[in-house]
């Protein structure tokens, strides 16, 4: 059976059980494909399966809306932040010269990037919106190096199954499956509309993943990590977004 037909199978399936009968049906052939998503305890956890079985299946290889440059936003909505730390405000004073993110857990060469570094790898751009969950959003060019080329810098090994990815801004961290994290517009972005990116928009570092919702992109990354498992990180569900209510895989 070639892959399409296969998949096509699967997702009929998915749908199909969820429809006629229970979503435990559904969450059964899910968990058989591999494709449950680390938010699935709780009462929400049925629907949460479902709909990352679903969108995988179906958008593995999607991509995010692309604009013209006209539909670009004359401006661009920050979101309220914290105020940066005074470690953030030294970094920030000598231009981030000393920003660091580092690469570790399950890649062959664990190591430290700084922005130089990564503006030395190919640079890419997308026009693409992001969107918060509060109902919210802008459209804006994103200029950064590909998560992939970095990832396969480091060497991934075949046993991970998530990134990992934390910000400088305490408790702020979250995570992607190697789908988003090696898909083509899954950014670490360093620029925005022709300029650098704007501490507001998550400057000098931000993870862009345009496939999600706003939450799922972190801004002032320092670190990333991969791993096989969410168990060890926060209450093991992935991110902190699903402790309060929200879902772990946030696609659009
Ligand atoms: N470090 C950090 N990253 C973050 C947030 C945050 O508070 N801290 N807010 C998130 C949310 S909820 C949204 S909707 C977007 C908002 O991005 P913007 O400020 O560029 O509009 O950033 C996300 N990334
Ligand atoms: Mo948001």
């Amino acid at each position: 059976m070639n892959k399409l037909t296969r998949r096509k199978l699967i997702t009929g399936g998915l749908v199909t059980a969820a429809g006629a009968t229970s979503l435990g049906v559904a969450t059964r052939l899910a968990e058989k494909y591999g494709l449950v998503p680390p938010d699935h305890g709780g009462i929400y956890g049925p629907g949460e399966t479902l709909t990352y079985a679903v969108q995988r299946l179906l958008t593995r290889h999607s991509m995010a809306r692309e604009f013209p440059r006209s539909a670009i936003s004359a401006r661009p909505f920050p979101n309220e932040i914290g105020p940066p730390s005074e470690l953030f405000k030294r970094l920030q004073a000598a231009k981030f010269v000393d920003w660091r993110v580092t690469v570790d857990g399950m890649v062959d060469r664990p190591g430290a990037f700084s922005l130089d570094q990564l503006r030395s790898y190919p640079t890419h751009s997308q026009i693409t919106e992001i969107a918060c969950e509060e109902g919210w959003s802008y459209i804006a060019e994103w200029i950064g190096v590909r998560l992939s080329h970095v990832l396969n810098a480091v060497g991934v090994q075949p046993q991970a199954r998530y990134v990992v990815y934390f910000s400088m801004e305490p408790y702020s961290w979250d995570s992607i499956d190697m789908a988003d994290a090696m898909h083509p517009q899954t950014f670490l972005t360093y620029g925005m509309n022709d300029d650098d990116l704007p501490v507001a928009h998550g400057g000098p570092l931000r993870l862009r993943v345009p496939r999600q919702l706003g939450y799922k992109n972190v801004k002032f990354i320092t670190h990333l990590t991969l791993t096989d498992s969410m168990k060890r990180f926060g209450k093991g569900m992935g991110s902190a977004a699903p402790e309060f209510g929200y879902a772990w895989y946030a696609g659009v």
